[in-house]
């Protein structure tokens, strides 16, 4: 079964949903958890399956509560019925009208991503403190310009990077430190390596997402 969108709020029976799902050639496992304390989370982190691509969004609203889910669930929203409607909509186009649906809300920090396992390639277009790594290493994969959509947004860019199969792109809100030990964590699969972000590297004061996107090794 696919788990495509976490977002926890009030409903949910725990502060943390987890994200699985596995298509052609890419497997995607993360997890969205409120701020302990809180009762809405201000992040999202949803996954949309193409033909032949899969999209990969994670949003931060601005702050936490009530006020940070409301901005984070209108950029779902948004990017959800956008893509139902055009599921291959280019990330700059998607951030740009993304950036007037969230007028008059909080703002939001948005990474959006797209693997293309055929062509191995990785595409992406971030603002705001949403990071963005792959395991290894890999030149040209891009960074999250400044801005806060929604409130503020110069420019939006879309960086194309090549991949290699067996290559995770990960992606997460600034709930998980930029020190995470993506290194020593990427050896032991993709279940156990979010699952010990989860637990061991998640902030205490803020909503936590983490993401890892496999490219699939050739079989
Ligand atoms: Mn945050």
């Amino acid at each position: 079964m696919n788990d495509l969108h976490a977002s926890p709020d009030t409903t949910s029976p725990t502060s943390r949903q987890n994200v699985h799902a596995k298509g052609d050639g890419w497997e995607v496992v993360g997890f969205c958890r409120t701020m302990p304390g809180e009762h809405s989370c201000g992040d999202a982190l949803s996954v949309y399956p193409g033909d032949g691509f899969v999209t990969v969004l994670v949003v931060d609203g601005l702050g936490h509560g009530k006020r940070a889910h409301e901005a984070s669930a209108a950029a779902v929203t948004h990017i959800t019925e956008r893509l139902r409607t055009n599921p291959a909509a280019g990330l700059e186009s998607l951030m740009l009208t993304c950036h007037k649906a969230l007028h008059g809300t909080r703002g939001a920090a948005v990474g959006i991503c797209r693997l293309e396992p055929e062509q191995r390639m990785l595409r992406f277009c971030g603002v705001g403190n949403i990071a963005l790594t792959s395991h290894p290493g890999r030149r040209g994969l891009g960074v999250s310009l400044a801005g806060v959509v929604g409130y503020r947004m110069r420019k939006s860019k879309e960086f194309v990077c090549e991949m290699e199969p067996g290559d995770l792109t990960i992606l997460y809100s600034d709930g998980v430190p930029s020190s995470v030990p993506i290194k020593s964590l990427a050896p032991k699969g993709l279940g156990a390596m979010v699952d010990e972000v989860y637990e061991q590297h998640s902030k205490n004061h803020d909503d936590a997402t983490f993401v890892v996107i496999r490219l699939e090794p050739a079989r």
